[in-house]
């Protein structure tokens, strides 16, 4: 037996499922990866176009063949161009996630869907506000009805801007109207970039991406901070809260429920549904101890960050956790299922259900949603899941024993609080922080796994170089779950892993060195913290201004390409792992990692080695000390990192 469970895993329990993958001759996500070498260069580069029936065009990269497609597009025009529709299907799918909340909280607010409470009244009175509707004389349901209402408006909205925009610091709202980037609606500019990357349109790269950090902004300050912060309303703000992560959160004897996906409308619920007692008393009867409920990739973030429970893992361990034979039944809604899931399925007896009409697998059991019937459709997928534990085969279960405990649910909020205390709502500790040189700065390591990069590698080893020198560091989505995994999110990591000055700052106010702030779609709060940083005072008057950087080392869906953008788009140096496909055209590979610094304030580089990749962020970082003219970092610790 080979050791390609260990080149392609950092993760000691996943490397145990991918073996036992190779030893049963089941195909998961990196045989399917190797069995596509060579991947095509075209695609790589971004030099092929399908756009219409001329096509397919392709541009010869050694400059000897064709140069432009059969319209006469140039590389430039064909790469901008998909690298724009890569931004607009990540911000639609963020933005629809959003417009399923808004569409929930309105039924909620109407007594039409019984099984949710508004949970989150101080947040709907901020939001209300932020909205224009007055509150004065008007019951909860009101207010939360006219926000669903308003936030739902914004998706078709024509004229005008975004109104969360005008939570972003000042400087930067008129940058982006200057620049005639403010987003007029959500779907509106989504719609905008498709016409203008039809063929025989906007064939100006630099305009095509322009463009592009608009659509972008109207999934970040709107879709899918509608998402995050309507979902704040509905289920309740998250708190900090103890929980456990990995394939071990799997139980040998009772029945195991996987909720994989991203929206938190069905699996919020579920978490209701599998304390029924007929429920359990069924699960006993065949056996079982009782319903072990756990979450994979951002479903599980949702559920991981309001009830505290457990994640089975991310991206790439969806097809592992089938693996370990202990699965009866995975439920999923939208984004980042891997259709392969069917098959691995079919391999054991796991259920696998399907929820969402927008997510239909061939030949997998659909039961679909309705939020005015959530708890009765939960209770009968648990239900599905219990029956069937009958047919699990004992012998072929295999639950690696790997599990960490981490704290997550850190919020835009909590984090004002946490650092201020009680009395002093306020982040002036971390502003204090970072100007006396005790924290360098802070970064975002959020996104995705890739088969191309060695499972979780990536995440880990940047993070930690961060926390080294005193970067306080928060993560989302698939990230945030591959730290957890390492035990860097907990307050004790801080005493083996982060720098002197960041370890006193955990220490002082009691946080892990890496703060979880949620989903995919709660990169929102990213931006918000950020805003607060900048109007607390002390720190510039612009995201621009922050000593802070982004980075997603492993990341692969289009949902990534657009949160890149939106953070670019807000001032952040972003930092990818291996290259968005516009190499192909030197002029778009320029314009994105050095020119739109100048336009925007932000720009992407690409790099593959996680510890250069920290690297080049604690040096943009330092220039962004230096020009703030701070104090020099009180704990110097790498030999190229200086203040
Ligand atoms: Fe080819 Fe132009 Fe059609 Fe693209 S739009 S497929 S480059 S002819
Ligand atoms: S789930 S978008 S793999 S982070 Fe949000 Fe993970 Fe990336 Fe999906």
């Amino acid at each position: 037996m080979s050791d390609k469970h260990i080149e392609r895993s950092a993760d000691p329990a996943s490397q145990k499922m991918i073996k036992k993958a190779e030893e049963e001759n089941i195909k998961i996500a990196w045989d399917r990866y190797d069995a596509m070498q060579p991947q095509c260069g075209f695609g790589e580069l971004g030099i092929c176009c399908k756009i219409c029936n001329m096509g397919p065009c392709r541009i010869d990269p050694f400059g000897e063949g064709s140069q432009t497609g059969i319209c006469g597009a140039s590389k430039d025009t064909i790469v901008a161009r998909n690298l724009a529709r890569m931004i607009t299907g990540g911000a639609a799918a963020h933005s629809d996630h959003g417009r399923d909340i808004a569409h929930a909280l309105i039924l909620a607010a109407k007594g039409e869907a019984h099984d949710y409470a508004l949970k989150g009244t101080d947040k709907l009175r901020r939001l209300a506000k932020v909205y224009g509707i007055t509150v004065e004389g008007k019951s909860i349901e009101k207010i939360a009805e006219e926000l669903g209402e308003a936030c739902l408006a914004e998706f078709g909205q024509q004229h005008g801007e975004l109104r969360m925009l005008s939570l972003a610091p000042q400087r930067r709202q008129e940058l982006w109207r200057k620049l005639g980037v403010s987003p007029r609606g959500v779907d509106r500019e989504i719609v905008e970039m498709m016409h203008r990357t039809h063929i025989g349109v906007d064939n100006d790269y630099k305009n095509i991406i322009n463009h592009g950090l608009r659509v972008a902004l109207g999934d970040g300050w709107g879709g899918s901070m509608i998402a995050t912060e309507l979902s704040d309303v509905l289920f309740g703000s998250p708190e900090p809260i103890r929980a456990t992560v990995n394939l071990g959160v799997l139980k040998e004897d009772h029945v195991n429920i996987v909720v994989h996906g991203h929206e938190p409308t069905l699996s919020d619920v579920v978490t209701d549904a599998v304390k029924d007692k007929e429920l359990i008393d069924l699960a006993k009867k065949y056996g079982a101890k009782g319903i072990n409920l756990v979450g994979m990739c951002c479903t599980a973030n949702e559920i991981l960050m309001r009830h505290g429970l457990p994640s089975a893992g991310n991206f790439l361990q969806q097809e592992l956790a089938i693996l370990t034979g202990a699965v009866e039944l995975m439920m999923v809604d939208v984004q980042c299922i891997m259709p392969a899931l069917s098959s691995v399925a079919n391999s054991f007896h796991t259920k696998l259900v399907t929820t969402s009409p927008k997510c239909i697998f061939p030949g997998v059991e659909h039961i679909q949603f309705h939020e005015e019937k959530a708890l009765e459709i939960a209770k009968k997928i648990i239900r599905m899941g219990v029956e069937n534990y009958k047919n699990r085969t004992k012998q072929r279960v295999n639950i690696p024993p790997e599990i960490k405990g981490l704290v997550a649910g850190f919020t835009t909020e909590n984090t004002f609080r946490i650092l201020g205390g009680k009395y002093r709502f306020t982040v002036r500790p971390l502003n204090d922080a970072i100007i006396s040189g005790r924290l360098r700065g802070a970064a975002g390591v959020v996104g995705c796994n890739n088969p191309n990069i060695r499972h979780d590698w990536a995440h880990i080893e940047m993070v930690k170089e961060l926390i080294k020198n005193d970067i306080l560091v928060v993560q989302t989505g698939c990230s945030a779950i591959a730290c957890a995994k390492e035990g860097l999110l907990t307050p004790e990591s801080a005493f083996e892993y982060a720098g002197e000055g960041l370890r006193e700052v955990c220490e002082a106010v009691g946080i892990p060195p890496v703060l979880h702030v949620g989903s995919c779609v709660d990169n929102s709060r990213i931006l918000l913290i950020l805003s607060s940083v900048v109007a607390e005072g002390g720190l510039g008057d612009d995201i621009s201004d922050l000593p802070v950087a982004g980075a997603a080392p492993e990341w692969m869906s289009e949902k990534a390409v657009s949160i890149g953008f939106y953070f670019v788009a807000s001032g952040v140096y972003t930092v990818f792992g291996t290259p968005q496909p516009v190499i192909g055209s030197e002029n778009v590979t320029n314009y994105i990692t050095n020119e739109l610094e100048n336009v925007i304030g932000g720009k992407f580089a690409f790099e593959a080695d996680p510890i250069k990749a920290a690297r080049m962020m604690i040096e943009h970082i330092n220039k962004k000390r230096a020009a703030l003219k701070l104090a020099g970092v009180m704990y110097e610790k790498t030999a190229n990192a200086k203040a």
